[in-house]
Protein backbone atom coordinates (compact mmCIF):
# COMPACT_ATOMS: atom_id res chain seq x y z
CA UNK A 1 0.00 0.00 0.00
CA UNK A 2 1.31 3.52 -1.32
CA UNK A 3 2.14 5.55 1.92
CA UNK A 4 -0.34 8.97 2.27
CA UNK A 5 1.47 12.26 3.30
CA UNK A 6 1.23 12.00 7.48
CA UNK A 7 1.08 7.98 7.85
CA UNK A 8 4.44 7.61 9.70
CA UNK A 9 6.29 10.62 10.00
CA UNK A 10 3.39 13.18 11.38
CA UNK A 11 4.31 15.81 9.18
CA UNK A 12 1.82 16.26 6.88
CA UNK A 13 3.80 15.41 3.83
CA UNK A 14 6.56 18.09 4.67
CA UNK A 15 10.15 16.93 4.19
CA UNK A 16 11.51 17.45 8.06
CA UNK A 17 15.39 16.75 8.11
CA UNK A 18 17.72 17.83 11.46
CA UNK A 19 20.51 19.50 10.66
CA UNK A 20 23.29 18.22 12.78
CA UNK A 21 25.02 21.59 13.86
CA UNK A 22 28.26 20.35 15.99
CA UNK A 23 31.14 21.24 14.91
CA UNK A 24 33.61 18.06 13.66
CA UNK A 25 36.95 19.62 14.07
CA UNK A 26 38.94 17.84 11.63
CA UNK A 27 41.87 15.81 12.36
CA UNK A 28 45.52 18.13 12.80
CA UNK A 29 48.95 17.00 11.96
CA UNK A 30 52.56 17.86 12.86
CA UNK A 31 54.91 18.46 10.06
CA UNK A 32 57.86 17.35 12.11
CA UNK A 33 61.51 18.35 10.91
CA UNK A 34 64.42 15.89 11.22
CA UNK A 35 67.92 16.88 11.82
CA UNK A 36 70.85 16.15 9.15
CA UNK A 37 74.50 16.53 8.96
CA UNK A 38 74.78 18.38 6.02
CA UNK A 39 71.42 20.91 5.22
CA UNK A 40 72.80 24.65 5.99
CA UNK A 41 71.37 26.42 8.89
CA UNK A 42 70.73 28.76 6.70
CA UNK A 43 68.23 27.05 4.05
CA UNK A 44 66.19 25.63 7.23
CA UNK A 45 65.36 28.60 8.50
CA UNK A 46 64.41 29.78 4.95
CA UNK A 47 62.47 27.13 4.55
CA UNK A 48 60.64 28.12 7.90
CA UNK A 49 59.75 31.39 7.24
CA UNK A 50 58.67 31.10 3.67
CA UNK A 51 56.91 27.63 3.88
CA UNK A 52 55.42 27.68 7.70
CA UNK A 53 54.90 31.26 7.46
CA UNK A 54 57.23 31.46 10.68
CA UNK A 55 59.04 34.90 11.53
CA UNK A 56 62.74 34.85 12.02
CA UNK A 57 63.22 34.69 15.14
CA UNK A 58 60.89 32.09 15.72
CA UNK A 59 62.44 30.07 12.48
CA UNK A 60 65.77 30.32 14.14
CA UNK A 61 64.29 28.72 17.43
CA UNK A 62 62.90 25.86 15.72
CA UNK A 63 65.91 25.14 13.53
CA UNK A 64 68.56 25.17 16.42
CA UNK A 65 65.29 23.09 18.31
CA UNK A 66 65.63 20.41 15.31
CA UNK A 67 69.44 20.67 15.04
CA UNK A 68 70.13 20.49 19.24
CA UNK A 69 67.41 17.81 19.47
CA UNK A 70 66.96 16.03 16.25
CA UNK A 71 63.98 16.99 15.45
CA UNK A 72 60.93 19.63 15.84
CA UNK A 73 57.27 20.74 14.30
CA UNK A 74 57.52 23.02 11.60
CA UNK A 75 53.47 23.11 11.97
CA UNK A 76 50.16 21.97 12.46
CA UNK A 77 47.71 21.35 9.55
CA UNK A 78 44.88 19.19 8.57
CA UNK A 79 46.31 16.11 6.70
CA UNK A 80 46.27 17.29 2.87
CA UNK A 81 47.92 20.57 3.82
CA UNK A 82 50.59 18.71 6.16
CA UNK A 83 51.17 16.71 2.69
CA UNK A 84 51.47 19.51 0.39
CA UNK A 85 53.92 20.40 3.29
CA UNK A 86 56.59 18.02 2.97
CA UNK A 87 56.12 17.49 -0.91
CA UNK A 88 57.08 21.32 -1.19
CA UNK A 89 60.21 21.16 1.44
CA UNK A 90 61.15 17.73 -0.04
CA UNK A 91 61.35 19.18 -3.67
CA UNK A 92 62.95 22.62 -2.82
CA UNK A 93 65.80 20.84 -0.60
CA UNK A 94 66.57 18.46 -3.14
CA UNK A 95 66.66 21.37 -5.94
CA UNK A 96 69.08 23.37 -3.66
CA UNK A 97 71.24 19.76 -3.22
CA UNK A 98 70.36 19.42 0.77
CA UNK A 99 69.20 16.03 2.12
CA UNK A 100 66.22 17.85 4.75
CA UNK A 101 63.38 15.72 5.74
CA UNK A 102 60.41 16.28 7.27
CA UNK A 103 57.81 13.20 8.35
CA UNK A 104 53.84 13.74 9.27
CA UNK A 105 52.44 12.38 12.53
CA UNK A 106 48.95 12.82 14.13
CA UNK A 107 48.73 16.04 16.95
N1 LIG B 1 72.40 20.12 11.55
C1 LIG B 1 72.49 21.04 10.42
C2 LIG B 1 73.86 21.71 10.40
O1 LIG B 1 74.58 21.64 11.37
C3 LIG B 1 71.39 22.11 10.51
C4 LIG B 1 70.03 21.55 10.40
C5 LIG B 1 69.02 22.02 11.25
C6 LIG B 1 69.70 20.57 9.45
C7 LIG B 1 67.72 21.54 11.14
C8 LIG B 1 68.42 20.08 9.35
O2 LIG B 1 66.12 20.10 10.08
C9 LIG B 1 67.41 20.57 10.19
N2 LIG B 1 74.19 22.36 9.31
Amino acid sequence: MAAKPGDQDQTGGAVRERVDERIKEPTLYNVVLLNDDYTPMQFVTDVLESLFQKSPSEAYRVMMQVHLNGRGIAGVYPWEVAETKVDSLTTLAREAGHPLQATIEEA
